[in-house]
Parts: C-alpha cells; structure tokens; sequence
C-alpha cells in the first residue's frame, strides 16, 4: 500500500550495519568452502536453525563464530559488495558501516587484510559510504588502543570509531583514554549504549567518551532528565527495531518504543544492526516497526530525514541529500 511503497522508495541512510552481521548464511557456507574451513553446522538450514537467540551475548557467539570463515582480503570485499548491493536495492543513498577488526586479527588475520577488502567494495559501491572502526567492549581498554595504533597506517580508509560487543559490565568509561586518542586523532565518535545497558552507560558515553551519536540509546527513556537532554541537543539515536525484538530488549514489536522516543522529539534513525541475523535489511526494519506501531508518512519522512542530519558527511554534500 501506500505507507510501504514510500518506506520502501524514499532515499536514506543507514547509520548502524556491523558488516560481520551482514554475512548470510549461504555466504558463510561459500566461504567455509572456498577457504577449507570447518563449520560447526551441517548446511544452510542448520545455520539458520542456530539463530535462536535470547539476549545479546547468544547473538554474539554465533556472530563470532559466522565470521571465522572471512580469512583473504577477498572474502571481506565479497561479504561488503554483497551488503552494500542489498542496502543500494532499500534506496540507501549513504552507509556508515561498522567494522570489528578484533575479531579478525585475534585469529590471526591483519589487519590490513580486513580494512582492504571491505574499503575496497565501498570504493566500488552504488552509494556512498565509509567506515567506523569498533572495540570490542569485552576485551580491554589496552587491546583497544594497540587496535588503534594497529589503525594508523590506514587512517583515511575510515571516519570514526564506536563501542560494541557486550555491553552490561564494560561501560563506556572502561574506553576513556583510547576515545580521548581517537578524538585527538580527528575521528568521530559513536558508541553503542542503552541497549541493554542502563541510561547511566548513555550518559557516560556523552560525557566521558564525548561522541556524537548513541547507537540503540532504546533505554534512554527510563531517565526523564537524559530524554530531555537528549532532545536539547538532538543527539541522534541509532535504533534498530529487528534487533531489539531478536534479542528481546522488547519482547514483541508492538511494545517498541520507537514511537515514544519520536513523541519525545529525539533524533531517532532506523537501522538493521546485523541483517542477516536479525531478519531482515533496513526496509525490513521500517516496515515491521511501521506495521506494528501508530506511525504515518510524517514519521517516515521525519525518520528518512534524521538519518541523512546524523550522518557524518560534510554540510554541503548533506543539503544534496536532504
Ligand atoms: C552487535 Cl546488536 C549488537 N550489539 C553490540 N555489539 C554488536 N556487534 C554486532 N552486533
Ligand atoms: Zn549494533
């Protein structure tokens, strides 16, 4: 109907896709296969049957153990043209895509080998985009600025780094002085904070990490005072609705704030998160959120609008969006 085909056709970005998440099944098995690695599944459909999560860390396991297969600059290229295709078909004009080179160079695989191949397919893509390097949170602040270091040598293939991986127990002050490098560094700063975290994550990402945008931040409203400060400053939001559901932040969609946080005048985006896990790519998560929730063409066109004003891309190039 109406609503959907202009979910569907309207121009936006899309703020918050762990390219690791974007790895289906099917590729994952392309890979094993091409690279002679060992996977734990059988086939396609015992992969799929896996993905039967109850929170953030069984997520994580099986995200961690997806990625195992990506091993030559190539596999990253494949796995990064793949989404960025899929994202160009949901009229995504600009990605901000982030990226776990922990995760890789932890299995031995540089650095260099992952930052390459999937700087390379953006170079190559239907769309603009670029690259936010992420810690992971459950490893230590240390690692986190050898990662850092590690990153240098290929400081103009990315625009910022973030904060992901387990949140409950790794606040964002556990990270001060490598986002304090960062920062200096002149890279942008996001973190991922109020998933399942508290709204004291949110505000110490704020205040002691300093960054520009909350990724999830779906906590957010149990703090009357940081809801009101966060519309004072239209901090944006990084909210994605299949996600949340997937690992139950919000038992059904129907209970999604998505709608309160949009009443509350909060900078809210839409985003997929890790699509091949959650469900689905970001018009996937428009439409379930806008088929569960009281929303309307205003909302889209607010939330399509939201996500090109939080995009980390020059003022000029962002009027040519907008
Ligand atoms: C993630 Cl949903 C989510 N949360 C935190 N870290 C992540 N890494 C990939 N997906
Ligand atoms: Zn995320």
């Amino acid at each position: 109907e109406r609503l959907r085909k202009l979910l569907r056709n309207m121009p936006k970005a899309e703020l918050h896709i762990h390219i690791e998440g974007s790895l289906e099944p099917e590729l994952i098995f392309e890979l094993a296969q091409r690279n002679g690695v060992d996977l734990a599944y059988s086939s396609v459909e015992a992969l799929r049957e896996a993905y039967a999560f109850t929170d953030l860390q069984s997520f994580l396991d099986i995200y961690y153990a997806g990625a195992s297969v990506l091993l030559k600059e190539q596999d990253f290229y494949d796995m990064t043209a793949a989404y960025l295709a899929r994202a160009h078909a949901d009229n995504v004009r600009h990605a901000e895509i982030f990226f776990d080179p922990q995760t890789h160079t932890a299995r031995g695989v540089p650095f260099e080998t992952a930052i390459n191949g999937i700087w390379r397919a953006c170079q190559d893509a239907p769309l603009s985009a670029s690259l936010i390097m992420c810690f992971l949170r459950h490893l230590s602040e240390d690692e986190a600025l050898a990662t850092l270091e590690e990153s240098l040598p290929f400081r103009d293939k990315f625009i910022g780094v973030g904060l992901d991986s387990s949140e409950v127990g790794h606040p964002p002050e556990k990270f001060a002085r490598v986002f304090e490098r960062a920062r200096a560094l002149g890279l942008r700063l996001v973190a991922h904070a109020g998933e399942e975290g508290p709204p004291a994550y949110i505000e110490s990402a704020l205040d002691v990490l300093k960054v520009e945008r909350i990724d999830h931040g779906v906590r957010s409203l149990e703090s009357p005072a940081l809801v009101e400060r966060l519309a004072r400053e239209q901090m944006a939001l990084t909210v994605c609705p299949l996600s949340n559901i997937k690992l139950r932040v919000f038992d059904v969609m129907g209970s999604h704030n998505l709608r309160t946080l949009l009443d509350a005048n909060l900078a809210v985006t839409v985003n997929s998160d890790d699509p091949a896990y959650f469900g689905g790519y970001v018009n996937e998560n428009y439409f379930a959120a806008f088929d569960a929730l009281p929303l309307d063409e205003g909302h889209a066109r607010q939330l399509a609008r939201n996500s090109f004003q939080a995009a980390f891309v020059d003022p000029e190039r962002k009027r040519a969006f907008l």
